[in-house]
């Protein structure tokens, strides 16, 4: 090659190269959400260490303009309160292929935060664990459920393979439009493969035509120095019309009703995300969602999933009277 030619190449190859780390800052600035203030301070330019924290720092403000606090828990106690909560069975038997055991004694309520501890097969709390993992979920069923509004939580959630942490919703009418699951629909608010530690997901589910799984979704990145295991405010923004998905303050998903709508449904109807749902916590091991991976089930560590808050608001518009 002349030296002409080396030239351009070489020019070539820096203009691109500018361009590309541009548009890598671009897509920074775009994630990085509503940050603030770190609680760690910032490193250096010659430390190395990589610093993580907690990109929503705790709302102490519950109130939102248009809207009314219809359901919350700041889980101030020291035990879970029965009169917002159930616990998820303590079945044997666990749903879409999970591995983990649901007992209560892994729920607890303490320094503000609901913790849902995942113990391995060789960490039981009592003889009933021995050889299982086990996990815990609890939900709002039969005590509180809404139709739209703004349902929101701040966590955070465990990072290995085979962990499935979720906040989500179901509705408190199961059969409502007729044969189980997904025909009267569910909302996920916050899902996460663990093993992606700066992944979540929104997605919905309701039915096609014939009862198959019509399920809607995305998922986003959240800042690399801010993974998944800090904590961040999780929002879903739910209206007649549409479907908002946020983290920390940054919508990265809307669906809306035409994107839900199929032939299953009578026309004109909204199909099913006109009743109301109920919240759940749950974090699962193993199962469908990530093909089955698994932590190694007799020796990972114990885990948790904690929620600071959970706070449902309504529309003005919809509330009753
Ligand atoms: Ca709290």
């Amino acid at each position: 090659m002349s030296k002409k030619i080396l030239s351009v190449i070489s020019i070539l190859i820096i203009t691109f190269s500018f361009l590309f780390v541009t548009a890598c800052n671009g897509m920074n600035d775009d994630n990085k959400g509503k940050v603030d203030t770190p609680k760690t301070p910032p490193v250096s330019s010659q430390d190395t260490t990589p610093v993580f924290y907690d990109y929503a720092a705790p709302d102490f403000n519950r109130v939102i303009d248009g809207m009314t606090l219809t359901f919350f828990d700041e889980f101030d106690g020291t035990e879970l309160d029965l009169d917002k909560w159930i616990y998820e069975r303590e079945s044997w038997y666990s749903q879409n292929g999970a591995v983990q055991r649901y007992r209560n004694s892994n729920v607890s309520v303490n320094d503000g935060l609901l913790t849902i501890e995942v113990r391995n097969k060789n960490n039981p709390i009592d003889d009933k664990d021995v050889g299982t993992v086990t996990s815990g979920a609890v939900k709002t069923q039969d005590k509180f459920s809404q139709t739209y509004g703004r349902i929101e939580a701040r966590m955070r959630v465990p990072t290995y393979t085979g962990a499935w942490p979720c906040f989500w919703m179901m509705p408190q009418t199961i059969n409502a439009y007729g044969g189980g699951w997904p025909y009267s629909g569910e909302i996920d608010i916050a899902e996460f493969k663990g093993r992606f530690n700066t992944r979540v997901a929104g997605t919905i589910h309701n039915a096609y035509s014939g009862g198959y799984d019509h399920a809607v979704g995305k998922a986003y990145y959240l800042p690399w120095n801010s993974p998944i295991d800090r904590f961040h405010v999780y929002a879903l923004i739910w209206t007649p019309d549409y479907m908002d998905f946020e983290v920390d303050g940054v919508v990265y998903q809307r669906i809306t009703k035409e994107q839900w709508t199929t032939s299953h449904y009578a026309s004109g109807s909204s199909q099913p995300f006109d009743r109301p749902f109920y919240i759940t916590f749950s974090c699962g091991v193993g199962g469908i969602l990530d093909g089955h991976r698994l932590p190694d089930l007799d020796n990972f560590s114990t885990s948790y999933m904690q929620i600071d808050y959970l706070r449902v608001y309504q529309f003005n518009e919809f509330l009753a009277g």
